[in-house]
């Protein structure tokens, strides 16, 4: 019998996830712990088996858009991948969204309910797309205080019973662009009593949601995001007609290829405003940073997949007449692999503590603008991670990792997605800057910096966050004399600041959790803490803007 390679397979997804658990044993009181622990349980034994297989058999599966039925009615209807219609229904019994809102475990909640996405969204296709807008959309109609709205729909938002659970869509983006959303062209008319929007939008992600939340310009209004109102819609009118909505086209796409993305017109469409007639795009910002939260965990969850698979797979590989875990350099491969990794997801899970805090009105000055500074922090440096991790995962398994049927090409597909929507890195490298134009983040972080070195003993945990500290003052001392004098150089070094903070508060968080996991025994996050300083913190460095410019010319 010749050679037959046998795949990679998944384990339990909770059981064996050492940095989750090693959290959340630090993060969770014990009696918060016995509560949920058996919930993440229950996820991870259903993501990494019978799910996880039912997204390899589901891999050709896309969405279909039917725009007319057999008598001729337009329907613009959209059909979803079996897994999709699963996923559905288990987010919905898991509270994958409800979880945040019931408050079962206060604060703590969003840990509990963050952790469930984490364990999830790998094995789904991207339905964390949609209920990452669900979550979004019931935050800021809750934050906005509009109770008729909240009435109507957040209670379907956060439902566990799949035949009234909603999702929710954000759309955004229009042919002027996904950036500058300043500039977009739906105008919304009052006709009699009711508000009515005109225009196209033009990337709406999984548009078969009941509701969406959009931004429209009333007639009349000035130009500029100020112009612009945040609107609440329904696909459906109550006789189950479309609310004057067409669907040109779903988008072909890179990856994602399981979110109906489409291409679609507004001709009248009934809306509601959330939050005034103007002010939209502050309006929309709670909804925007729930979702680059999510975008976070995903991109934190979707490295530890693709290191999953890639370490079970050095077990089964022989090569050279040895395992690939047993090679030195793909060993030094993973073990890169791993350190960003749980750079990534102490960085990540900081910003969903903070926000549970916020919810929960507990944060302390301090807290909120950590939360403010680190969201697009986050975001951005976890969604580029993602990408270098999926990638160095497809080597991993050589020649297999770039045929489809593996499953393995997807992982990468899909990663590329987290650094372009809810905002490109450039975009949140510039709102990183907005955020300290609003308050005084860098006080707040350089305090955080303080606590978290505060009880370290080991040597160098010690030395790694005085890395981390002098990162931190450089990237200070940077920004405050480029916003003095020279304010296209900082907008030209915004990148490499943004990710010198993260990498800073990352390397920080990672000596703090490492120092606790000594004293349980467990030298692997300290190994992880040195790994990741060794990957460089000061992006700030030695870069001429002058030179850049250069170069940029070609
Ligand atoms: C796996 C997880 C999946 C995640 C779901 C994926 C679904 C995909 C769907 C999408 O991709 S939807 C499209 C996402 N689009 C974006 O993320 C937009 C990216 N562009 C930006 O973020 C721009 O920076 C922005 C649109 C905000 C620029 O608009 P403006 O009008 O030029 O902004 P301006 O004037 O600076 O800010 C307006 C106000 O909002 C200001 O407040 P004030 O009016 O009080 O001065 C800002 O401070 C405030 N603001 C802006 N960003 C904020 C914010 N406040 C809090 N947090 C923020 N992030």
């Amino acid at each position: 019998m010749s050679f037959v390679q046998s795949p990679p397979t998944l384990g339990d997804s909770f059981a064996d996830d050492r940095v989750l658990r090693g959290y959340l044993a630090r993060a969770l009181p014990t009696d918060a712990a016995h509560d949920i622990l058996p919930t993440l349980a229950a996820m991870g034994a259903l993501a990494g088996d019978s799910l996880y297989r039912m997204q390899l058999e589901d891999r050709l599966n896309e969405p279909t858009l039917v725009q007319w039925d057999a008598w001729g009615n337009r329907v613009d209807r959209i059909e979803v991948s079996p897994l999709w219609k699963e996923a559905a229904r288990i987010a919905a019994e898991h509270g994958v969204v409800g979880t945040a809102y019931e408050r079962k475990h206060g604060a703590l909640s969003r840990v509990h309910q963050f952790a469930l996405v984490y364990l999830f969204a790998p094995s789904t296709d991207v339905y964390s797309c949609p209920l990452a807008m669900t979550d979004g959309a019931a935050r800021t109609l809750l934050v906005h205080g509009n109770q008729p709205l909240i009435d109507r729909a957040v209670a379907h938002l956060i439902s566990r019973d799949p035949a009234t659970a909603w999702t929710s869509g954000q759309w955004m983006t229009e042919r002027t662009g996904g950036s500058d959303v300043g500039i977009s062209e739906t105008v919304a008319r009052k006709v009699g009593d009711e508000w009515q929007l005109f225009g196209d939008k033009w990337f709406t992600s999984a548009t078969t949601s009941q509701m969406a939340l959009t931004l429209a310009r009333p007639e009349g209004n000035p130009a500029g995001g100020r112009g612009l109102a945040l609107f609440y819609l329904e696909r459906d009118r109550e006789d189950g007609r479309s609310n004057g909505i067409t669907v040109h086209r779903l988008k072909d796409k890179l990856g994602t290829r399981k979110v109906p993305t489409a291409e679609l017109s507004l001709h009248g469409t009934v809306a509601v405003p959330v939050a005034g007639l103007d002010g939209g795009v502050r309006a929309i910002t709670p909804m925007l940073n729930a979702t680059r939260t999510w975008n976070a965990v995903c991109a934190v969850s979707g490295m530890r997949r693709a290191i999953a698979l890639s370490r079970d797979y050095g077990q089964r590989r022989v090569a050279f007449g040895a395992k690939l875990a047993d090679k030195p350099l793909h060993v030094d491969t993973l073990a890169g692999m791993q350190a960003e990794f749980e750079g990534a997801f102490l960085l990540t899970f900081r910003v969903v503590g903070l926000l549970g805090r916020e919810e929960c009105k507990e944060a302390s000055a301090d807290e909120l603008e950590l939360l403010r500074l680190l969201t697009p922090i986050a975001k951005l440096q976890t969604g580029k991670q993602a990408v270098a991790v999926a990638s160095e995962a497809l080597e991993v398994f050589g020649g297999a990792g770039y045929v489809e049927n593996t499953g393995v090409p997807v992982l990468l597909r899909d990663a590329q997605v987290l650094p372009i929507w809810e905002g490109t890195t450039n975009v949140l490298s510039l709102d990183t800057l907005r955020a300290l134009g609003h308050g005084d983040g860098l006080a707040a972080l350089d305090r955080e910096l303080a606590r978290l070195a505060q009880p370290l003993r080991d040597a160098a945990l010690v030395a790694a966050a005085e890395v981390a500290r002098q990162a931190f003052d450089a990237a200070r001392g940077w920004v405050l004399r480029a916003f003095s004098d020279d304010r296209p150089g900082m907008e030209a070094g915004a990148r490499r600041f943004a990710m010198t903070l993260g990498r800073a508060t990352s390397l920080a968080l990672l000596c703090e959790h490492a120092e606790w996991s000594l004293a349980q025994g467990d030298a692997r996050p300290r190994a992880a803490a040195l790994r990741f300083l060794r990957h460089g913190v000061d992006l700030l460095r030695d870069v001429d803007a002058a030179d850049s410019a250069l170069l940029a010319e070609g």
